[in-house]
């Protein structure tokens, strides 16, 4: 069997063993199953590519172009809607009712990219309309906050939303990092609704354990920490990594993949080597894009296999 594992490519394409293909670029469109997202890359890989061991079925309801192997459901799906929260509702929505409909109703992880994610101020900033229409829908689906998915939400420059996600025909397992409150917990300053989801789920495939490690940032307790500077943000965040890795009970050599968010002024090329030790066996994807707050010079997701 393959393990269940994106690989960062320069180029690909749909065939029947191919259960998602996630393309890194300029603009944002769903096109005949393949996404294409707009967070340019900086560096080789532009194309993100899900094989599946064994011939997918593929199809599209609701808006959301899917395919599936028996084991799990790779979907994607655009909304053009300009209002976020509305978008982020109907959205949820669908997800849950696609993923529940094919019979893979439990979401393991999912990655959320909004246009524009830091504008508007206070509780007006896109961002927490976003996690707000995310929260509605998931709790009228009746998930409880320890059923949410592991995920990433960052920004995008073109399109309204962009969301693909993971789901499984079994529950995985959450997992929480010591280091940082529950993000479903942190208080009211950064929303009036918690963002919704989980610091890492764990799923079982056959013999293999897979860990989805949220996008993870300079964030301790539920503060940001060291406030424009690249180098130490790239530091905590490892150190977060590091740990919730741990916890999901993998190590720092089973991280096989790592996606590196970077904003516009900070440095990418610094952060390719740190990473590279750390974690010896991972490839790498780096984009540029904005991070859900604002003092967040970047942001890191990870997926470790045992
Ligand atoms: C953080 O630790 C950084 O809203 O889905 C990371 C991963 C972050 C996912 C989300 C937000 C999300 O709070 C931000």
């Amino acid at each position: 069997m393959l393990p269940l594992l994106p690989a960062y490519l320069e180029n690909g394409s749909l065939d029947d063993r191919v259960l998602g293909l996630v393309r890194f670029g300029r603009s944002t469109s769903l096109s005949e199953g393949v996404l294409t997202v707009a967070l340019p890359s900086l560096g080789a890989a532009k194309t993100e590519v899900w094989r599946s061991p064994v011939p997918v079925m593929r199809g599209e309801r609701s808006g959301i172009a899917f395919a599936h192997n028996g084991q799990v459901l790779i979907g994607a799906v655009i909304s053009n809607d300009s209002d976020i929260e509305a978008a982020a509702r109907k959205t949820y929505e669908a997800i849950v009712r696609v993923a529940r409909g094919e019979g893979y109703p439990f979401l393991l992880r999912v990655w959320n990219h909004v246009r524009d994610i830091n504008s508007g101020a206070g509780d007006a900033e896109r961002y927490k309309h976003f996690c707000a229409g995310r929260h509605e829908s998931l709790t009228a689906a009746k998930l409880q906050n320890h059923e949410f998915p592991s995920a990433s939400a960052v920004g995008m420059v073109d399109g309204e939303l962009a969301v693909y996600f993971v789901a499984s025909r079994s529950a995985g397992r959450q997992v929480e990092n010591p280091r940082q409150v529950s993000a479903y917990n942190y208080p009211r300053e950064f929303g009036l609704r918690s963002p919704s989801f989980a610091r890492a789920t764990v799923a079982r495939f056959g013999g293999d354990e897979i860990a989805f490690i949220s996008g993870t940032a300079s964030v301790v307790g539920h503060e940001t920490r060291h406030l424009g500077d690249t180098t130490a943000q790239l530091e905590e965040t490892i150190r977060n990594l590091e740990r919730i890795v741990t916890e999901s009970g993998a190590t720092t050599d089973a991280v096989r993949a790592l996606k590196v968010y970077v904003r516009r002024d900070a440095k990418a090329e610094a952060m390719t080597s740190p990473l590279q030790s750390v974690f010896p066996a991972a490839s790498l994807l780096v984009v540029e894009s904005d991070t859900c707050r604002r003092d967040l010079l970047l942001e890191i997701e990870a997926i470790a296999i045992r």
